[in-house]
């Protein structure tokens, strides 16, 4: 297959970038376990955690007001957004799991700070325990490895 002349890519180097993470307390025993693969994945790619924040926020919905408000700082490459919503615990699951993913796109589109979406949003605590660690993996891991990639993509893309 023929392929275009440029090609932009972010590489997966944390180095000097720096990281704001946005986590939500609800479901903590779930989110913790984000908030450490997160951490481990940046170290993991060669980032400093003396280059990282973390800010915790009650729940997910409130995660988008404090990621803009980090994105918009212009002190960070990237913000890390993690938080859990099962919908057997809650009724308005979907108020609360639609406007965490919703608010999150808009403060990365608003800044133009890439604003990883780390959110797990199962139907129960077996899948969300399943993504938090366990036989899924780590999407907090996973959100940081995203956040590293879209650094460097913008890097290059400018
Ligand atoms: N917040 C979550 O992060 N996960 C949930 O599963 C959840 N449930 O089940 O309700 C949840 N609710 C709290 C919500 O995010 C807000 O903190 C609260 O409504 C105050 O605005």
């Amino acid at each position: 297959m023929d392929k275009p002349k440029h090609i932009l890519e972010g590489d997966l180097i944390a180095g000097n970038s720096k990281f704001a993470i946005v986590a939500s307390r609800f479901n903590s025993f779930l989110v913790d376990k984000l908030v450490e693969g997160a951490l481990d994945a940046i170290k993991r790619h060669g980032g400093k955690l003396e280059n990282t924040t973390l800010a915790w926020v009650p729940g997910a919905f409130e995660i988008p007001v404090a990621a803009r408000q980090l994105a918009e700082s212009g002190k960070y490459d990237a913000v890390i957004c993690l938080g859990a919503v099962v919908r057997g615990s809650t009724p308005h699951f979907d108020y609360v799991a639609g406007e965490a993913a919703k608010g999150i796109a808009q403060a990365g589109l608003m800044t133009g700070v890439p604003c990883i979406f780390g959110v797990v949003t199962t139907d129960n605590l077996e899948q969300a325990i399943e993504r938090c660690g366990t036989k899924a993996g780590n999407k907090g891991f996973d959100a940081a490895v995203s956040a590293i990639e879209m650094v460097n993509l913008l890097k290059k893309a400018k």
